[in-house]
């Protein structure tokens, strides 16, 4: 039998799909927990480690720049889980003990989202090797979930070099939206949706909700 997932109130990740405003989140997430006193560690996937920043930067550098070899789906899904697994017992873990809470952008729904409806690879081999690799779940996943067209038209404004996701097409990306969007409605308990297609101000407002929300119900102690 594979090991079970384990919640961890402390653990709060971020997710979305291109241009869904992330930074912006991320940074009303963090004032709003140290205002409440709460020592924060901001972190990001694929990476959050020195050798998983290596493998993230395997993961999205532009096929034309490795013509040679392209990266196989399966590939790219054992790369981005070899980086949480190093993340995991690297910086989350370690922190989560010191009793600080994590903030992650994406975490292990990006797989299933990117990797499971993006690429087409099986949710029960990513279930699989989250159950054994990785063992943690967040107590709160934000999903700041957009339009695939506005989230896009947006990213588009600020890259000048697409990396190899999102060099993507559309449809890739309706595939990505639809698999968070589902992961949400069945673990309702664990997501918030976030009205992503709102100004800035508006979306940071949604989100501090949200969090003061969470930090009440769990009564900040995690
Ligand atoms: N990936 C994967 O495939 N499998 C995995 O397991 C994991 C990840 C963990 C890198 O992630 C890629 O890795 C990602 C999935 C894949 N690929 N994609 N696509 P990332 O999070 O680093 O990359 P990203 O999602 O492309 O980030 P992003 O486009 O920067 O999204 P964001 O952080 O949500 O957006 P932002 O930087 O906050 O804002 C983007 C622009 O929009 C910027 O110019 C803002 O000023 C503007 N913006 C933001 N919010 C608004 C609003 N509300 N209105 C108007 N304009 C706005």
């Amino acid at each position: 039998m594979s090991p079970a997932l384990r919640r961890h109130p402390r653990f709060i990740s971020l997710e979305g799909g291109e241009g869904a405003g992330k930074t912006t989140a991320l940074n009303a997430i963090r004032a709003a927990l140290q205002a409440q006193g709460h020592e924060v560690v901001l972190t990001r996937e694929p990476g959050g480690t020195p050798l998983a920043e290596r493998i993230r930067a395997l993961v999205l550098t532009p096929d034309a720049e490795i013509a040679a070899e392209p990266l196989s789906a399966e590939a790219e899904l054992l790369l981005v889980f070899a980086a949480r697994a190093q993340h995991v017992r690297q910086v989350i873990e370690p922190a989560l003990r010191r009793g600080c809470y994590v903030l992650s952008d994406r975490f292990t729904d990006s797989s299933y989202a990117y990797q499971g409806g993006g690429r087409g690879l099986e949710p029960a081999w990513i279930a699989e090797l989250e159950r054994r690799a990785v063992g943690l779940l967040p107590g709160l996943t934000l999903l700041l979930d957009v339009d695939v067209a506005v989230g896009r038209a947006r990213a588009n404004g600020r890259d000048l070099w697409p990396d190899r996701i999102e060099s993507e097409q559309d449809d890739f990306f309706q595939r990505v939206r639809a698999v968070f969007r589902e992961r949400a409605t069945q673990d309702p308990t664990r997501f918030r949706l976030i009205d992503a297609s709102q100004d800035q101000a508006g979306v940071a407002a949604q989100v501090v909700d949200a969090i003061n929300a969470y930090l009440t119900k769990e009564g900040g102690n995690g």
